[in-house]
């Protein structure tokens, strides 16, 4: 097919031409504009963008290719209270979800709708969730009126034709439609309709509200579409340990919104572990499938990292770093008179003087923070030094083992293996973390986050925890499960690991754990390192001592532990599979 102009349907596919139609005529744009996803178009929209302000062209001597961007300041976040699944049946949903009947919704967002792009531009973002050619990949058409939308959904999917292509003439894509209206948090809704594969949010313009591909397709629908199909679509960074040998290993690991997915999947080891390299195949989601050869194999479906800024610096994430040096978009960071950017942890001085996250004069001695603790940066997984060539592997990668960890800061010791399959699905389901920023509401509370897809489940979370259940059937070699915790803190309110980097020596035990090669030591909670199995050489000023620390167990913390996941259980009693009460009683009994 010879390319069409720019802005120009580059496709005959009846069922999309139709719906982009009907939604064309709801919304009625002034312009409908079709993404190809090539860099002439970047540039156009990029252009544009910069000429109505919403991006500010940063320093590029600096920050080649980079942009800024300020959202609105009552729209930071995703919103849990406004994030709907309107499925069938309200059971459909589950107790953990938000549920509206279908046909209200669609009336109360169609009507919300009607006329909203008035005097705006359509956007037709054409997406691709996975590699080419993978028979895991879906594809999304999300219309929006933001042009910060577009160019975010640019990096972090695989946009434009290669998603027609993919296509072809197929009824089979996830219909999204996203309009800003006039970003009012009275009137935000992110809805899902699982049965029409089909996403409708309004009123926002941050995040995982409105980059469709993300949570609302991959996580939400995608579980749903996972049930149905036969596999696992996961809040999971996916990563390869390289032994200097050359061995690779992959591992998927769950960790709640703001945990530690990103830092963990662009680990670099500490000195003293020469010649072993870890390699990034995703940092937030993953779609595993079982394979042809009895393995559970991943795939990362998406092409891009929207991650958190403060914190992030050369010591705690040099690959991050190196990720955000060019053609990124920086969002709600500080920025600095040289068209530079700052934020809370960065290497250096603070500048003297700079414009906060909501574009207020900042100095060093200001009270505010300089840049909000949501604040992310959009960049493309090919500037990550650290990219595993098989991020683009149609096949995925097999999965040696999948990690639970919350942010804990007591009770629950730094790393433990699970005896076996369903005691790992039970240490998932039972996993709690404290609150972060990454949703709007209150920081720092423990709440349970079964499998840190409490948010993210897009049904039943009981029939969410049966279904992993049943997949070991299908999974002839399953993964070992383990629990890890880098935020267990002591009396004086310190963490009791350093974390970052030297989590490569959790790592490394997980993965000898994994191949069968080294032998641990039985304990109630599950299988913990020998203090000979666990490599604490070249850790300055940590001790055998506090490594004991770190992985103690309190039987009366533990108790506790147990009666807190009541919360859950309770609420999902009707629908919990019965393997998860046994573990519960098991745990007790060796408690
Ligand atoms: P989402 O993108 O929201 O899904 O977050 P994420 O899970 O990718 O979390 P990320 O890696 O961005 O880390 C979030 C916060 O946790 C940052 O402020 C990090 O500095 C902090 N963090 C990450 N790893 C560690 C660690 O090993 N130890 C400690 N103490 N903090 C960590
Ligand atoms: C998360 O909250 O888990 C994120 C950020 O990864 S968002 O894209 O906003 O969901
Ligand atoms: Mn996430």
């Amino acid at each position: 097919m010879t390319p069409s102009p720019p802005g120009q349907p580059n496709t005959h596919n009846p069922s999309l031409l139709a719906w982009v139609g009907e939604m064309t005529r709801l919304c009625k744009p002034d312009r409908v504009f079709w993404c190809c996803g090539s860099e002439m178009e970047k540039n156009i929209l990029t252009q544009e963008a910069v000429e109505r302000g919403i991006l500010i062209k940063l320093n590029q001597e600096k920050l080649p290719g980079c942009y800024y961007h300020r959202s609105n300041p009552n729209d930071v976040a995703r919103v849990e209270a406004c994030t709907y699944i309107c499925s069938t049946s309200e059971e459909d949903a589950g107790p953990t979800n938000n549920w509206a009947a279908p046909a209200e919704m669609y009336r109360k967002l169609y009507g919300l709708c009607d006329g909203a792009m008035k005097g705006r531009t359509m956007y037709v973002v054409p997406y691709l969730m996975g590699p080419a050619n993978s028979p895991m990949s879906k594809v999304g058409i999300e219309l929006t009126d933001s042009i910060y939308v577009v160019l975010n959904m640019r990096i972090m999917t695989r946009m434009g034709n290669v998603a027609l292509e993919h296509l072809g003439d197929s009824n089979d894509f996830n219909r999204g439609l996203h309009c800003m209206l006039d970003v009012n948090p009275e009137r935000r809704y992110i809805a899902h309709f699982p049965q029409d594969n089909t996403i409708i949010s309004v009123g926002s313009a941050y995040g995982g509200n409105v980059l469709l591909g993300k949570k609302c397709l991959a996580l939400r629908i995608g579980s749903c579409l996972g049930e149905k199909e036969g596999w696992l679509a996961e809040h999971m960074l996916i990563l390869g340990v390289e032994s200097p040998a050359g061995e690779k290993t992959f591992v998927a690991a769950a960790f709640p919104s703001s945990c530690g997915k990103t830092n963990f999947a662009m680990l670099i080891p500490p000195e003293h572990f020469k010649g072993w390299k870890i390699w990034t195949v995703g940092d937030d989601i993953a779609w595993m499938r079982p394979g042809a050869d009895g393995r559970l194999y991943a795939i990362n479906p998406e092409a891009g990292y929207f991650g958190v800024v403060p914190g992030t610096n050369r010591k705690s994430n040099p690959n991050a770093m190196e990720a955000m040096s060019r053609d990124t978009i920086y969002t709600n960071v500080a920025l600095t008179p040289d068209g530079d950017v700052w934020w809370e942890g960065k290497d250096g001085e603070p500048p003297k003087e700079a414009l906060d996250w909501k574009g207020n004069p900042w100095t060093p001695a200001s009270k505010e923070k300089a840049a909000h603790p949501n604040s992310r940066f959009t960049a493309p997984m090919r500037n990550n030094p650290a990219l595993a060539p098989e991020a683009d592997d149609p096949s995925g990668v097999p999965i040696s083992g999948i990690i639970f960890g919350g942010r804990r800061a007591s009770a629950v010791p730094l790393v433990y293996q699970t005896f076996y399959w369903i005691h790992g699905v039970y240490i998932g389901a039972t996993m709690g973390s404290e609150t972060t920023a990454a949703a709007a509401g209150t920081v720092g509370q423990v709440r349970r986050d079964p499998m840190a897809m409490l948010p993210f489940c897009g049904y039943n979370m009981g029939d969410y925890f049966t279904h992993w259940l049943k997949m070991r059937k299908h999974i002839k070699y399953p993964p070992k499960i383990f629990s890890v915790n880098w935020f267990r803190k002591n009396e004086q309110g310190n963490f009791m690991w350093p974390g970052f980097g030297e989590n490569m020596r959790v790592l490394k035990w997980i993965v000898d754990r994994c191949h069968g090669r080294i032998g641990a030591q039985e304990t109630p909670l599950g299988w913990v390192p020998r203090a000979e199995n666990f490599d604490l050489t070249g850790m300055k000023n940590y001790t055998h001592d506090m490594f004991e620390q770190v992985q103690s167990i309190d039987m009366n913390e533990w108790k506790k532990e147990v009666i807190l996941q009541d919360e859950l259980f309770i609420k999902l009693y009707p629908y919990l599979p019965k393997e998860l009460i046994f573990q519960r009683e098991l745990l007790i009994s060796r408690l």
